[in-house]
């Protein structure tokens, strides 16, 4: 049985625009995975650009974070067993041109940049990504757990 992790993940402003927060929210628990803290908000230029730090020297940084920030997003933790993959096999290959039908990129992204959504790719980026938006008395812990 896989180990039960927290995942980071971002509903970006293309989705959020299109008003699919809600199917996408829908796709996560509907697989198992407990949603733990959620907020819509709009990112700074500098959030964005912090949040994306590790890619400020590729080609398309200055695209990537004008779009981060062109409208609102959905942050919210994931947790259940294997939450880091599952979620990244919900949503497809980055490229939504690339991403089959029935994940979130290939139903609801457009192309590499408008995409719908981000997650996270390693338990160690999950804890900086989600600890970057969330304070530790936002997040509760399932139900069940308590
Ligand atoms: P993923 O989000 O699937 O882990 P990364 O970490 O390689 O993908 O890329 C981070 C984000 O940067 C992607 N979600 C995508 O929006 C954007 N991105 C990646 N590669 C490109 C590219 N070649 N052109 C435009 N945007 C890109």
């Amino acid at each position: 049985m896989a180990e039960t992790e927290r995942s980071f993940a971002i509903i970006k402003p293309d989705a959020v625009a299109k008003g699919v927060t809600g199917e996408i929210l829908a796709r996560i628990e509907s697989n198992g995975l407990a949603i733990i803290a959620l907020k819509r908000l709009q990112l700074s230029e500098q959030e964005a650009r912090g949040f994306y730090a590790v890619h400020k020297e590729r080609p398309f940084f200055k695209d990537l974070v004008a779009f981060m920030t062109s409208g609102p997003i959905v942050a919210v933790v994931l947790e259940g067993e294997g939450a880091i993959g599952k979620w990244r096999d919900l949503m497809g290959p980055t490229n939504s041109d690339e991403a089959p039908k029935g994940t979130i990129r290939g139903d609801f992204g457009t192309d590499i940049e408008r995409n719908a959504s981000h997650g996270s790719d390693a338990p160690e980026t999950a804890r900086l990504e989600i600890s970057y938006f969330f304070n530790a008395t936002e997040i509760q812990a399932p139900v069940e757990a308590l």
